[in-house]
């Protein structure tokens, strides 16, 4: 009988994954280990939530008659490397032959090549697109842009589909969806979880060995077994996919979930499939539950955005986190690490990142994503940032967003524009300049919202690339019509990145 390995990462806890293998004849490998939980300094939240995620899916994989070989990051036989671990696996069950599905970092999917055994590396099904298929997609294009791939995608799978055409007559619904939340738009309370003895002893482990890293691990109320992610995503259909199209882009203070469904480390750890959950949130469409705006603006997110980057990761390859467009060099102010800066908007969006390991799209992308953008970050930084303080962050689905989309740092092959803008953006989208120290309405004064001048001297830094951009045609044209304050704008925009750490 030919006796296999196969190797289950942090992020691949699914059991269909296990379909091409035999419970009575194969080992399941696998192990918290020194270099993932290190290879940046990832937020105390996520080490938290993948070991005990972790250590439930071998437990339910042990009840399911599987053998599996599991190493905890406190063991006094602990491995310090994914390969490492494999290594003694081998030796321990001496296997004809050693699988895994392929892991969604080049990182690893090289560590694995270079491994001295051969391992055959499965694809990974719980993505809807191939890598074969977006390849031959992508062929002869100039432009990938998300939006003729998402169409290609609701072809693909049928949802929200009437024969060939989209139900309601239109693919995209996003015209709808960028409502501001006023105080009397009733918020729904987020799902959350109590603590088992697995996720103590795992909370216990974490505070002693990462308990210096950013972000504060107690309380920690996410789901960390399959049941309770779907319990936690059935809540959501019934409480917040109604209003989640309408208020997908608001912003307010104290308020850190909205509509949003928050099962991001759900799906990108293996607990929910993503065809499934959108196949649920269409039939509460159906049922009359929710709305087509909040329907399509969900099921976009998920078979148009997540899909498309996990494409663009592999098509582009390990350089592409080494993209920096704009050669922008600055440092990542000192306050992305502790919260502390006047700008009520970015202390909003930190300290939250801090405490929940979350942040919703708009505050990731137009708060902390938009300043470092207009402060010349370097890309690579503000990625390191991303992949480290965020409980749902992998490099195949941070990288895309943080280099491609937020930065712009990939030359444009993801977005067709810089996603950039001055304080009247937030001001319109959010309460945060109501309670700020600066003024929104205050474009060069010292009280002034730093964003306003910074967002002029940008476009003005950035002209030999992004003046013939027709997107930004207009914004342009309205800058050269400013000819009399572009003097006091760029004065006033140099004057804050000379002290950029300390606003
Ligand atoms: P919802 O708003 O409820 O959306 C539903 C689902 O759609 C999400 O759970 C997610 O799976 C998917 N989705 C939505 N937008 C995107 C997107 N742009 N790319 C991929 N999937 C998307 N998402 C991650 O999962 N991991 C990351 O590390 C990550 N880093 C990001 C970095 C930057 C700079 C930006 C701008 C966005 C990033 N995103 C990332 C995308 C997005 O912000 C999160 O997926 C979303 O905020 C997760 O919260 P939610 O589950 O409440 O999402
Ligand atoms: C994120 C993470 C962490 C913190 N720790 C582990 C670990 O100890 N063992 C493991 O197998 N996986 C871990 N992961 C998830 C991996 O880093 C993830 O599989 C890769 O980032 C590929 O997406
Ligand atoms: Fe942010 Fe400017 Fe508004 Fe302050 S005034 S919250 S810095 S956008």
């Amino acid at each position: 009988m030919t006796r296999g390995l196969h190797l289950i990462l942090g992020d691949q806890l699914t059991p269909s994954l296990l379909d091409e293998c035999d419970p009575d004849r194969d080992v399941v490998v696998m192990a918290e280990v020194r270099a993932e939980a290190t290879y940046v300094s990832h937020h105390p939240k996520k080490i938290a939530f993948c070991f005990s995620a972790m250590r439930h899916f071998a437990e339910e994989l042990r009840d399911d008659g599987w053998t599996v070989d599991y190493t905890k990051y406190d063991d006094s036989d602990a491995k310090t490397s994914i390969s490492e671990a494999l290594e003694a696996a081998v030796k321990e069950h001496d296997p004809d032959e050693i699988h895994a599905v392929e892991p969604g970092e080049h990182r690893l999917v090289k560590e694995l090549s270079d491994f001295k055994h051969e391992v055959t590396m499965r694809q990974d099904p719980r993505f809807i697109s191939t890598a074969e298929a977006f390849e031959e997609w992508a062929d002869g294009r100039k432009e990938l842009r998300m939006e003729w791939f998402y169409r290609d995608m609701r072809k693909q799978t049928g949802l929200l589909m009437e024969g060939d055409d989209p139900v309601g007559g239109k693919w995209n619904l996003d015209g709808e969806n960028r409502e501001a939340a006023g105080s009397d738009v009733k918020l729904p309370e987020p799902r959350t979880f109590e603590l088992d003895k697995v996720t103590e002893e795992v909370l216990d482990l974490v505070e002693k060995e990462f308990g210096d890293n950013f972000g504060t691990l107690r309380p920690f109320k996410f789901a960390v077994t399959r049941n309770d992610a779907e319990a936690a995503f059935d809540h959501f259909i019934e409480k917040a996919l109604p209003d989640f199209g309408t208020y997908q882009d608001a912003m307010l203070t104290g308020e850190r979930f909205l509509f949003h469904s928050v099962i991001s480390p759900y799906l990108n750890a293996g607990l929910l499939d993503p065809l499934d959950v959108c196949r649920r949130a269409e039939q509460a469409y159906h049922d009359g539950d929710a709305p087509l705006n909040s329907v399509e603006g969900f099921i976009r997110q998920i078979i148009g955005w997540r899909e498309y980057v996990r494409r663009i990761y592999f098509h582009d390859g390990p350089g592409y986190t080494k993209c920096n467009g704009l050669k922008a060099n600055r440092s990542l102010p000192k306050y992305y690490w502790t919260g502390e800066t006047d700008m009520r908007c970015m202390s909003e969006a930190i300290t939250q990142t801090r405490d929940e390991a979350y942040a919703h799209h708009i505050q990731r992308l137009m708060i902390t994503g938009n300043f470092a953008l207009l402060a010349g970050v370097d890309p690579a930084e503000v990625h390191e940032w991303y992949l480290a303080v965020y409980i749902d962050a992998y490099e195949w689905v941070e990288a895309p967003n943080t280099i491609g989309m937020s930065q712009y740092a990939d030359g444009g092959l993801m977005g067709s524009k810089p996603y950039v803008s001055g304080g009247n953006y937030i001001n319109k989208m959010s309460d945060y300049c109501k309670n700020c120290s600066y003024k929104v309405s205050k474009k060069t004064e010292e009280d002034a919202c730093p964003f306003n001048a910074l967002y002029w001297h940008f476009l003005d830094r950035h002209r030999k690339k992004l003046g013939a951009n027709t997107r930004l045609g207009n914004m342009y044209r309205t800058w050269d019509r400013m000819a009399d304050k572009q003097e006091a704008y760029l004065r006033r925009a140099n004057d804050l990145l000379e002290r950029i750490d300390d606003l």
